[in-house]
């Protein structure tokens, strides 16, 4: 019988915890024993969620864009959480869907301050701890939009692209040094992800997923718990998974 590592014997951290992907990880993990920091800025939403765990998932308000918040809710974290061996840099969001000479310039700093230089905080906070523990693995939330192009993708995409060849860095730095990495990269997955993409507009947001079977942060949440309970010699790089009703448009050409 292949035996898949305990969860009773997981810490993580999981930035992004308050919505989506990263509440239905906190959920799954915990769900199975394991102890869960779930950061976000909402307290409200990260209150409700430790509150259907008896005490294993601690919520820390955090916005990740801010490096010295970052390493000070890191550091001090409660004795019982303190000793954690997965880190979940998940928290990032998509602003608009403009094309490259039409889109807010707001929104490409934002994403890139969220997606880029909040996940750099998080790694460069959380890292030292497990590679001193010689235990650790650290999971991020890439997308295939890292992989593939679309009309209005531009910045997200690209930062995509870049959480795909960090995650590749970092598991060069860690190889051997009893840290693994993993870089999960979904598709068409239903969250607020598109009610934050379209700022609120929950019609729009509604469209996106209407008529489809799109995946579920549930869905992304089990292929992390698989890449963190396979056993430690084991190392996933990459997961990429799509909706089955999603596929690729191909290269165009455009004439006159
Ligand atoms: P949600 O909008 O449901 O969740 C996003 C989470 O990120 C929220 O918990 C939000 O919490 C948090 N967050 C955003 N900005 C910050 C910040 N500055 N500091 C701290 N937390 C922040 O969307 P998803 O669950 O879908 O998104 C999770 C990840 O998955 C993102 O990185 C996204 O790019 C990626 N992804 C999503 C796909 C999809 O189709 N849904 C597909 C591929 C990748 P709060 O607002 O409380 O801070
Ligand atoms: C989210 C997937 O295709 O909506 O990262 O950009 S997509």
């Amino acid at each position: 019988m292949y035996q898949m590592l305990d969860p009773r014997t997981l810490t993580l951290l999981v930035t992004g915890a308050s919505s989506g992907i990263g509440a239905a990880t906190v959920r799954r993990f915990a769900g199975a024993g394991a102890k869960v920091v779930a950061f976000g800025r909402r307290a409200d939403r990260l209150e409700a969620l430790a509150g259907e765990f008896d005490g294993r998932v601690h919520p820390v308000v955090l916005d990740v864009r801010d490096w010295d918040a970052t390493q000070a809710a890191i550091a001090g974290l409660p004795e019982a959480f303190a000793s954690y061996n997965v880190v979940f840099a998940n928290a990032g969001l998509a602003l608009g869907l403009e094309a490259s000479h039409e889109v807010a310039m707001a929104d490409w700093t934002e994403m890139v301050d969220t997606n880029i230089k909040g996940l750099l905080h998080t790694v460069r906070a959380a890292l030292p701890g497990m590679v001193a523990r010689k235990e650790g693995h650290v999971v991020f939330t890439g997308s295939v939009a890292g992989d593939y192009p679309y009309p209005g993708g531009n910045t997200y995409g690209a930062t995509k692209a870049f959480v795909k060849q960090f995650s590749l860095g970092v598991w060069a730095d860690m190889a051997g040094k009893g840290v693994r990495v993993t870089n999960i990269e979904p598709g068409l997955t239903e969250t607020e992800f598109s009610l934050v993409r379209f700022k609120g507009d929950d019609q729009r947001a509604g469209t996106v997923y209407s008529g489809i079977d799109p995946m579920t942060g549930e869905d992304i949440a089990e292929q992390v718990f698989f890449a963190c309970t396979l056993p430690r010699h084991v190392n996933i790089n990459r997961i990429q998974a799509m909706a089955s009703v999603q596929g690729f448009t191909g290269l165009s050409i455009r004439r006159g």
